[in-house]
């Protein structure tokens, strides 16, 4: 991208973060899109949270492709063009790749470019000679796939439990899109997080280390550097809370006292313990998860776990 292209995209950034936060921040009860939470620093505590002894979900699920990578790629068969949607750091598409029979391509898909060179990279290492074609769009639109991948066999990939952070209303919006964007015939290899006890939830959003309270906070951070705010970051804490009608952990930042802040030239009031809610990480049950693809039009063909039902991975036929 050149410098001024760059400068645009990111004074847009910072215009959609400011409307975001006085919309969020004048509602009752106050909330804030979980997508700001990924800045540099904000994803790089994403890293660090993904290794901590608490955090079940990257290493359980990385198990699941490792171990059950000979059941995977036989049912999803040769040939396959693959469309990832959000790589990351490329670590699971690389990991998808290497098992997979004679596939045909790989498209990660991702609004940030910089997001797409490390893991295009990645995959390329993984598979050389495979053709790699990212995509610059925001996956949760419809999108336009490389002409290039012809009638190759499309599958979808979804990992991470990023499903989780939709309502699920939107998680059906989402897959029955990305069933249009993948085509007649697609497939979508999906990761879910499974409901379990409130205690093993709660200590994989609240480390002891504090490193999701950091990531949490990073937020206030990121306002007041990117959308002129005050907030004192040392009068909020992180609280992290599994709400049992809804099956979801939520993350709030529970202001410690009455006070106000400023942010865009407008002033936001808080009384003493009201919070912001910044994440929901929606977490299924089996059956849920299956009715949930099935009203986006998909069909699920298999499924596969951990020995302790701690996360999920499955193949959805269109
Ligand atoms: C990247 C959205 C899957 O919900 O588990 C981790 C983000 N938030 N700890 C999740 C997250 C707090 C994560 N996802």
């Amino acid at each position: 991208m050149s410098g001024a292209l760059a400068r645009d995209a990111a004074a847009q950034q910072r215009a959609a973060l400011i409307a975001d936060a006085l919309a969020g921040l004048s509602a009752h009860p106050k909330t804030l899109p979980c997508k700001w939470l990924y800045d540099a620093e904000g994803a790089r505590l994403f890293e660090e949270i993904t290794r901590l002894p608490e955090y079940y979900p990257t290493r359980t699920e990385t198990k699941i492709l490792t171990e059950q990578a000979a059941a995977i790629a036989a049912a999803i068969g040769p040939g396959a063009a693959v469309v990832e949607f959000g790589p990351g750091d490329g670590a699971k598409g690389a990991l998808l790749m290497a098992g997979l029979q004679d596939p045909a391509a790989y498209v990660p898909v991702d609004i940030a470019p910089e997001w797409l060179e490390g893991a295009a990279s990645r995959v390329a290492v993984a598979r050389p000679g495979l053709p790699v074609l990212p995509v610059v769009a925001d996956f949760t639109q419809g999108f336009a796939l490389p002409k290039r991948l012809g009638a190759a066999p499309r599958l979808g990939f979804f990992p991470g439990s990023t499903i989780g952070n939709f309502e699920p209303a939107e998680a059906v919006a989402f897959l029955s899109r990305a069933h249009g964007t993948l085509g007649r015939g697609a497939r979508m290899l999906l990761g879910a997080d499974l409901v379990k006890e409130a205690a093993v939830l709660e200590a994989a959003y609240d480390d002891a280390a504090g490193v999701t309270a950091a990531f949490n906070l990073n937020l206030l951070r990121r306002l007041n550097r990117e959308a002129g705010a005050d907030f004192a970051l040392t009068a909020f804490r992180h609280r992290a809370v599994w709400n049992d009608r809804l099956e979801r952990i939520e993350m709030h930042l529970v202001s410690r006292q009455a006070q106000r802040a400023r942010l865009a030239g407008r002033e936001i009031r808080f009384a003493e313990g009201e919070t912001i809610h910044t994440e929901s990480s929606h977490k299924y049950r089996p059956d849920r998860l299956a009715a949930l693809a099935g009203a986006a039009g998909w069909r699920a063909a298999a499924m596969w776990t951990d020995p302790a039902g701690l996360f999920s991975v499955w193949l959805l036929e269109g």
